[in-house]
């Protein structure tokens, strides 16, 4: 069933891509979720994620980031609006997932067969969010909006702990959405997830594996708009959990951050033990844009 999704090749990895943009308020988490995935720290020998590789110069220098701040302990700087979306980094990663069965079973060949994801993927400055707020007539704007419409899928950050904006983002993302379908040519249907992060907050933690109820019960405005942009028709929204630190020891597991603030803007945090750094949640929304499924495994972490 599942491959129909795929374009039939026969000993090579089965393809899947999307182009993707990240958006967001300022310090939702976008360059820390895009350093993480790239970096793919300790990866789960569980994990039916084989391998995450840049395929080109910003996807590497996506890793060094990951290597010179984060695992040093520190944060990413914020990142700033370029004057233009064109001279915004594009950065291209493939990610490898295992057969559908081999994982499950390392003996088993049958259905052993790879899966790639080629992502191609920009991460907005959180300002560009932030002006779609407050300064509706802003011609880099326009530029950025023209830009997004290159996407087949949009991923909207949103710090899980930042509850308190949710009229806020709502409002954001209703002028997101109709500037999309105003000037929406070519793709036809997009998907746009979104994305609780920072799920390692013991409070998000705990219902983790229910994305769709936590976004619901703590930004019911934002989930409104999504909902209604799906009614229309525009295309497809699913909702996802993850955290770009994750969690240390398993059988009482607590935060591997280190809170630096907490207040109606969310968390701010650096990895508390870079040694046992893993991310948890990165993948599922990446493969749900790419292929239109859920991926149970990797709904699991
Ligand atoms: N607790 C926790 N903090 C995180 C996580 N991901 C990012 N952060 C922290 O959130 C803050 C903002 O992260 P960034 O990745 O710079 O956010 P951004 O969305 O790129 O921000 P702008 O570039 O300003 O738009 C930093 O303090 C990060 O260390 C996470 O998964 N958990
Ligand atoms: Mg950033």
């Amino acid at each position: 069933m599942m491959r129909n999704l795929f374009k039939k090749t026969t000993s090579q990895p089965q393809q899947s891509s999307a182009v993707i943009r990240v958006i967001g308020d300022r310090a939702s988490g976008k360059t820390t979720y895009m350093a993480s995935l790239a970096r793919w720290p300790n990866a789960d020998p569980t994990s039916p994620v084989q391998s995450v590789i840049p395929v080109n110069e910003e996807g590497k220098e996506l890793i060094s980031k990951a290597q010179d701040l984060l695992e040093q302990g520190l944060e990413l700087e914020p990142s700033a609006l370029d004057a233009s979306a064109s001279q915004m980094k594009d950065y291209s990663l493939k990610i490898t997932l295992k057969g559908q069965f081999s994982w499950k079973n390392p003996k088993a060949k049958m259905g052993s067969q790879l899966i790639n994801l080629n992502i191609s993927c920009k991460d907005y400055a959180g300002e560009f969010f932030n002006d779609l707020l407050y300064q509706a007539g802003n011609p880099k704007l326009q530029d950025y909006l023209e830009d997004c419409l290159q996407a087949t899928g949009i991923m909207f950050l949103v710090d899980g702990n930042s509850r308190r904006k949710d009229a806020e983002y709502a409002t954001g993302l209703e002028r997101f959405l109709i500037s999309l379908d105003r000037t929406a040519i070519g793709i036809s249907k997009r998907r746009i997830c979104l994305v609780l992060t920072k799920c390692e907050q013991s409070e998000l933690w705990v219902n983790r594996d229910q994305p769709a109820f936590v976004a619901q019960a703590r930004f019911p405005q934002v989930c409104r708009q999504l909902q209604m942009w799906q009614q229309m028709g525009a295309g497809n929204v699913d909702y996802f959990t993850n955290s770009a630190f994750g969690m240390l020891g398993k059988n009482f597991p607590e935060p591997n951050v280190d809170l630096l603030s907490r207040n109606r803007d969310g968390v701010t945090a650096v990895i508390k033990d870079p040694k046992r750094w893993r991310p948890f949640g990165l993948v599922a929304p990446i493969y749900w844009l790419c292929t239109g499924q859920r991926h149970q495994e990797l709904d699991k972490g």
